[in-house]
């Protein structure tokens, strides 16, 4: 018997998976625009893909050598309308997107900042735990005397998701746009990668010392025994630790753990589970 090929995770002969991205934003931002111009002017569309769950149709592109498939958001591809308003819908149809997207691209109005609507979408990005870029679009708009204070305006709204690296664009001139797929991809390989445990319990000897651990049980400090990286797509981390760690302390390692590893584009997950001295 010969093994004529080999099916991809696809369905498809010899296909890599494609890598689902989500372009969600408030009304009027240049989604469309800059899908456009990332698929658009591309000569490798490979297909549309009708959704199965949904009335919409995806769309698949190969980008320097990443075959992405862009899952269609409310005002991504077409006008959104609804009686509720475009507002209303574009949001609920986003969330949604968002659900089934590895990376999301989260496109802003730089001229206007973010706005309450942008600051759902990134609490629901971590909450489901996906990658994320975010792109101050219409950068064409701003006086160079702004750009920090927006740039900065922008971290605040989006505290959910201090990860995420963001990204200048013009869809208008098509500056910056060229950065998006590079960022989109080491986001999500900051999202696919598996840290070995050795490394991890390494530069856990060194980082204790540096974080205090706050809580004390019977006046003796926690102490993290051990650490291991359960899962990923996100990064999933389980602690054992002597009792119960602060979320102020919880957050300091998680720092840390990004400044060793380097975790850029990606939430992370830190379970801590208290353990006697022997579980380990
Ligand atoms: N100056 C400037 N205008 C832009 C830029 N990107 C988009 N626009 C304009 O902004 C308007 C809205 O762009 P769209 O791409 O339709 O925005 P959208 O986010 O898809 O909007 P909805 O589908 O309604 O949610 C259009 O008039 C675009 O020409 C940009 O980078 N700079
Ligand atoms: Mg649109």
């Amino acid at each position: 018997i010969v093994v004529t090929h080999v099916r991809g995770l696809q369905g498809e002969p010899g296909g890599r998976a494609e890598v689902a991205v989500a372009i969600a934003g408030r009304p009027n931002v240049g989604k469309s625009s800059l899908f456009n111009r990332l698929v658009g002017d591309e000569r490798s569309i490979v297909h549309d893909v009708p959704g199965t769950t949904r009335d919409t149709v995806d769309t698949i592109a190969e980008i320097g050598g990443t075959r992405y498939r862009f899952v269609d958001t409310a005002g991504m591809r077409r006008r959104a309308r609804d009686a509720k308003g475009p507002e209303y819908y574009g949001l609920v149809r986003s969330l949604r997107a968002i659900d089934e997207a590895d990376v999301v691209l989260i496109v802003i109005d730089a001229n206007e900042g973010a706005a309450e609507q942008d600051q759902k979408i990134a609490a629901r990005v971590a909450e489901s735990g996906r990658a994320a870029v975010v792109v101050l679009n219409k950068w064409d708009l701003v006086d160079a005397d702004r750009a920090d204070a927006i740039a900065d305006d922008t971290r605040e709204m989006l505290r959910f998701i201090p990860w995420a690296p963001i990204v200048r664009t013009s869809a208008l001139t098509k500056r910056g746009v060229a950065k998006i797929a590079p960022a989109l991809d080491k986001a999500l390989a900051s999202w696919r990668k598996r840290v070995p445990t050795a490394a991890l319990n390494a530069w856990l000897r060194d980082a204790t010392e540096l974080v205090p651990l706050g809580s004390t049980v019977r006046a003796r400090p926690t102490r993290i025994r051990y650490l291991t990286q359960a899962g990923t797509r996100p990064p999933t981390f389980v602690l054992f630790a002597s009792g119960s760690i602060t979320a102020p302390s919880l957050r300091a390692l998680e720092r840390r753990l990004r400044e060793r590893f380097g975790f850029e584009g990606t939430p992370l997950r830190l379970n801590v589970r208290k353990s006697g001295r022997r579980a380990v």
